[in-house]
């Protein structure tokens, strides 16, 4: 088959999950940094994001390109079957997209934030991100890129909502999760999905290849805090030679009971963020405030955000009554179940 081509960045979360994910599933694929002189012929995308994945063109059809790391997953899904990464029991596939979806728009918060806020992480992630795309650069040239990069990426951070009220919220709740992703392995998970990863590990090792492997402040909080953390993302990084074949998915109780702790941990944060900003975004506020944490948020609405809760509502409506029933109980008293019975 003729192989699928994954554009994206090293220092891009979404593009490493989906890479990593591509190697685990054993889906033959050529890897092409964007903006590098082998970005060449890719159709173009609505939206200017990365990863994007190419198609390869078929029955007359041109190659077709699409960005949304979730929604690739999904085609992928049903385009190749074997090593699966979306449990087959719904109410199991469900826990994994809210982690899925926790990691790709919470745990991003701290990625962009340490990134951009801290000197020695500007001046890391601004140099290397420009050389990523040629090495060769004139040290000129690479001094400007950098420039320009670092101005545009710091005047993001108001996007994420990473501002002096939030900075406390958003590095306590990574150092949290760092801890509880740490006692989930040492408890013997080898996964979030236990023997074998779903689509919320490649979330989190996504956000973590980059905060536990890349920029120095929240790496050395990793290696200081939770070194297993650090080498479980370079596991995740490759996981080509994972035998899954007769490794079963594990039973919902087991799967509800491990899960709790980071249900807790999306109720905590995610949830609250998630209701106010859709809250905002219905009354067209310039601004969402709340209270996250026992602390105080302030960020711009965003947009996507407003129709992931709407997504993770329409997931839930569309179990049956008793996999909602299953799921309305591993979320009760969590905080996360907010997310569905919240009125916006
Ligand atoms: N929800 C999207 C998010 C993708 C995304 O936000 N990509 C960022 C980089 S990590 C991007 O392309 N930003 C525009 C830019 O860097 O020019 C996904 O899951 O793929």
């Amino acid at each position: 088959m003729t192989p699928l081509k994954l554009v994206g960045g090293f220092g891009s979360p979404y593009s490493r999950k989906m890479r990593a994910l591509l190697r685990f599933r054993r889906i033959p694929f050529t890897w092409i940094m964007r903006g590098s002189t082998d970005d060449v012929g890719i159709p173009e995308v609505p939206v200017a994001l990365i990863p994007v994945l190419v198609f390869p063109a078929e029955d007359g059809r041109a190659d077709e390109a699409m960005i949304d790391s979730t929604f690739q997953i999904r085609r992928l899904e049903k385009m190749f079957p074997a090593r699966s990464i979306v449990p087959p029991d719904p109410a199991i596939a469900f826990l994994d997209a809210l982690l899925e979806d926790y990691a790709d728009e919470w745990l991003t918060k701290p990625m962009f934030h340490y990134r951009w806020k801290y000197a020695a992480d500007i001046h890391k992630a601004s140099h290397v991100l420009a050389l990523d795309r040629d090495p060769q650069m004139s040290r000129e040239t690479l001094a400007r890129t950098a420039r320009f990069i670092a101005e545009r990426q710091i005047e993001r951070l108001r996007v994420v909502g990473s501002n002096d009220v939030t900075t406390v919220v958003i590095e306590t709740s990574y150092r949290r999760l760092l801890s509880l992703l740490d006692a989930h392995l040492v408890a013997g998970n080898r996964f979030l999905m236990g023997a074998r990863p779903g689509a919320g590990d490649f979330g989190f090792f996504g956000q973590l290849s980059q905060l536990a492997h890349f920029d120095p402040t929240p790496a050395a909080v990793a290696a200081a805090e939770a070194p297993r953390v650090v080498s479980w993302v370079s596991h995740l990084a490759d996981l080509s030679a994972l035998d899954v074949e007769n490794v079963a998915w594990p039973s919902r109780e087991d799967a509800a009971s491990a899960l709790l702790p980071f249900l807790v941990e999306v109720g905590r944060v995610y949830a609250p963020f998630l209701i106010a900003n859709a809250r905002a975004l219905a009354n067209r506020a310039s601004e969402v405030r709340c209270e996250i944490d026992g602390l105080a948020w302030v960020q711009q609405p965003f947009p996507y955000q407003g129709k992931c809760l709407k997504w993770l509502r329409e997931a839930r409506e569309t179990l049956s009554i008793a996999d909602r029933n299953f799921v309305d109980s591993a979320l009760e008293s969590t905080g996360a179940d907010a997310i569905f019975s919240a009125s916006i």
